[in-house]
């Protein structure tokens, strides 16, 4: 990963002259969200500045743990207190996302109206311009770009086990446990550090992702063995499903996470996709195992929504049916592969 020096250094100086630092992230927050936040968040603590979390909305309960002794506020559920926050801030650090309006609309006005410095600490592609952008779509996740921006603004590669605990969950949330993202050695020089440091990689793991609730579990496996739709010509596949389904197993939020990957385990399927209702829109992700299919162009030219490469989240407000007769469609004509 290589830095520009006079964006390390610039950095230093906006640390050294503000007191006051808040973190964002995106909407419905994910592992690295939350695990790139938390690991600033206490870095920033550790020299003793002012500093807060800004969380859109609900923290799935999974990663919960990683927030434990920070302090953050929940704009969804305390609107007021984050825009006071935000407004109060010198320094703001805007993690693992690439444009203000990832965050919801609300807290996008808001951020559009800030004058304080802006730090961008990322790995999506086509970062918006902030005063410093630390933007490596290369990387496997924003918390191995935090752990290399920490590297630089300290000096040192072992950080105290609560930082480290959150980076490597980041890692192995965004990478699917190392699964995907997962080439590049530097990546593995990162995951040493982090485990230098004591922590008990086995045990994270656990706590991430051995959580499920019964109801999860069984949502699961009906999405798998009643809802899959497997294109074979076209290497594809996708499971949709309705709002009165997800009731049906009690929902809740971070139940379907994950649940599109298991799509690309089939054998000579290279894009899939989970459709789900949710309130007032439907949502899409995309996975891809094949650089050639760029869910993050599709995602982006089709469905109002973008990411990485081989990993992409979309919306629509048409009904689910509506949904999925075009995203059929779109498949039967290979829409998914996008020419330049
Ligand atoms: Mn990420």
């Amino acid at each position: 990963m290589k830095f520009k020096t006079k964006d390390i250094s610039h950095f230093k100086d906006y640390i050294r002259e503000n007191k006051t630092v808040t973190i964002i992230t995106h909407y419905n927050p994910d592992g690295d969200a939350i695990g790139s936040s938390t690991a600033l968040f206490r870095y920033f603590k550790l020299i003793m500045k002012d500093v807060c979390i800004v969380v859109p909305n609900y923290i799935p309960h999974s990663i919960e743990f990683l927030l434990e002794n920070t302090d953050y506020i929940i704009a969804e559920a305390d609107f007021k207190k984050a825009k006071k926050r935000l407004q109060e801030t010198d320094l703001l650090i805007i993690a693992d996302m690439n444009d203000n309006s990832r965050c919801g609309d609300n807290l996008e006005k808001i951020l559009n109206e800030l004058n304080c410095k802006k730090v961008l600490i990322d790995h999506h592609v086509l970062p918006f311009g902030y005063d410093i952008n630390f933007s490596y779509p290369e990387a496997s996740s924003t918390c191995e770009v935090v752990w290399n921006v920490l590297y630089r603004l300290s000096g040192k590669k072992v950080f105290p086990p609560d930082i480290s605990t959150s980076l490597y969950a980041g890692i192995m949330t965004d990478t699917g446990s190392l699964s995907f993202s997962c080439n590049d050695p530097g990546l593995y020089i990162v995951i040493s550090n982090l485990l230098k440091s004591g922590i008990k990689a086995n045990k994270i793991n656990q706590k991430i992702f051995d959580t499920y609730s019964k109801n999860r579990l069984s949502l699961l496996g009906y999405a798998i063995s009643r809802k899959l739709r497997v294109f074979d010509k076209q290497r594809a596949a996708f499971i949709a499903i309705s709002l009165s389904e997800l009731e049906k197993f009690n929902y809740q939020p971070g139940d379907l996470e994950g649940v599109v990957n298991y799509c690309l385990k089939l054998e000579g399927v290279d894009f899939c996709a989970l459709i789900s209702e949710r309130d007032k829109k439907i949502r899409m992700s995309f996975r891809s195992k094949d650089e050639s299919i760029d869910v993050n162009k599709f995602a982006r030219k089709y469905w109002n929504g973008g990411g990485h490469v081989m990993a992409a989240g979309g919306k629509s407000f048409m009904s689910l049916s509506e949904v999925v007769k075009c995203f059929t469609e779109q498949i039967y004509n290979m829409d998914f592969i996008v020419k330049d």
